[in-house]
């Protein structure tokens, strides 16, 4: 391993210490770096706060500020160029006098996509780029594919039994899952922006569609219900997260209203057509909402159809080893890319026991 790699492997593990507070910004993680003796770190630590090469260059101890203009900083992701919530970080840089920048990976976003880049090699500053290229791009997977394919990066979510099979004959929930599984769901609802059911899943499951094993991050709940049917007694309906509701007749977001900024318990509405396929309709909402990601948790009908239309990143199956169901609902067939697939067995429960 380099000792661009070493320093940008620390920038990333860093990084993640912002998981689940900066979205729908990425996770970002720095390092400074003078005589291979690290004198600075830092990470984005929360949304509309500090870039990370802010925190990084701050952090520097007061006997070291001297050292900065001989030090080389390293940052998951292109330094930023634009005025957001921040000034860019490429000036703070710059200002700085750092000679070297160690950069990750680019950032597609439009305000910045190679202009932080340009902007620091046009003030003489060398620049390296793609040190562990494809660890960072994987680290912000969701913030990638938004702003590249322009649609949400997509989790589709199912348990079967161990024989394929994700609901009886009568559309009945199974008990497939147990402790042990529920709690990676959890876990799963809250790195997500969104989480999707159609209406047969909302109406026989009654999910709400919360994550309450794991931490207080809440998802978004998106439900499709194209008439408007579905009782307000279920429990998606139950104050306490954002509701989307996907109908044919009601429309209560503006295209350029971002989702993240609508109140605890509004229940918003957003007009479909018949005219062309729903998951692409759905999947271009959540651009235009600023939803960067989604976990499709069912039904069968509805999982498939993204399969089929090849809108999905990553599967999640939890399969119960120990249940067979005789005649039922066959999972969805996967075809297509393959991305990533997880698979949690039931039996498992034992990791979670310390
Ligand atoms: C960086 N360092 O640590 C992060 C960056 O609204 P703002 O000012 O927070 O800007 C958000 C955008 O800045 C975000 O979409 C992404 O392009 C970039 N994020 N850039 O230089 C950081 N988090
Ligand atoms: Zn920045």
């Amino acid at each position: 391993m380099t000792q661009h790699d070493k320093y940008m492997l620390r920038c990333i593990e860093l990084a993640r210490l912002g998981a689940g507070h900066v979205a729908p910004n990425p996770m970002v993680g720095s390092v400074l770096v003078h005589n291979d003796r690290i004198i600075g770190e830092g990470y984005h630590q929360l949304y509309g706060q500090a870039h990370a090469e802010v925190n990084c260059i701050n952090s520097v101890a007061r006997e070291d500020v001297h050292l900065i203009n001989g030090s080389t900083l390293y940052v998951s992701l292109e330094p930023c160029a634009h005025y957001g919530k921040t000034p860019p970080c490429a000036d703070l840089i710059i200002r700085n006098n750092i000679p070297v920048v160690v950069v990750g990976c680019r950032d597609p976003f439009n305000e910045v996509n190679g202009k932080g880049i340009e902007k620091l090699e046009k003030a003489g500053i060398q620049v390296i780029t793609g040190v562990k290229e494809k660890a960072c791009l994987d680290l912000n997977k969701r913030f990638f594919t938004f702003h590249t394919q322009h649609r949400p990066y997509i989790v589709l979510k199912w348990a079967q039994s161990m024989n394929g099979k994700i609901a009886s004959e009568s559309a009945e929930r199974l008990l497939i899952s147990n402790d042990y599984s529920n709690r990676k769901v959890h876990k799963w609802r809250s790195e997500e922006a969104a989480i999707l059911v159609g209406t047969n899943t909302a109406l026989l499951d009654n999910p709400s569609l919360n994550n309450r094993f794991w931490n207080d991050v809440q998802p978004i709940r998106m439900v499709i219900d194209m008439d408007l049917r579905l009782p307000e007694s279920l429990n998606i309906y139950n104050k306490k997260q954002h509701t989307i509701i996907f109908n044919l007749h009601m429309h209560s977001l503006e295209v350029n209203s971002k989702a993240n900024s609508l109140q605890n318990d509004e229940v918003a509405y957003y007009r479909v057509s018949n005219d062309s396929s729903l998951v692409h309709q759905i999947v271009t909402a959540c651009y235009q909402l600023n939803i960067q990601s989604i976990l499709v948790e069912g039904g069968a009908k509805l999982l498939q159809s993204f399969i089929d239309e090849g809108y999905w990143d990553e599967t999640r199956i939890i399969t119960n080893e120990h249940l067979f169901v005789e005649t039922g609902l066959p999972a969805p067939a996967v075809t297509g890319h393959h991305v990533f697939t997880e698979q949690v067995f039931n039996d498992r429960i034992d990791y979670f026991r310390k």
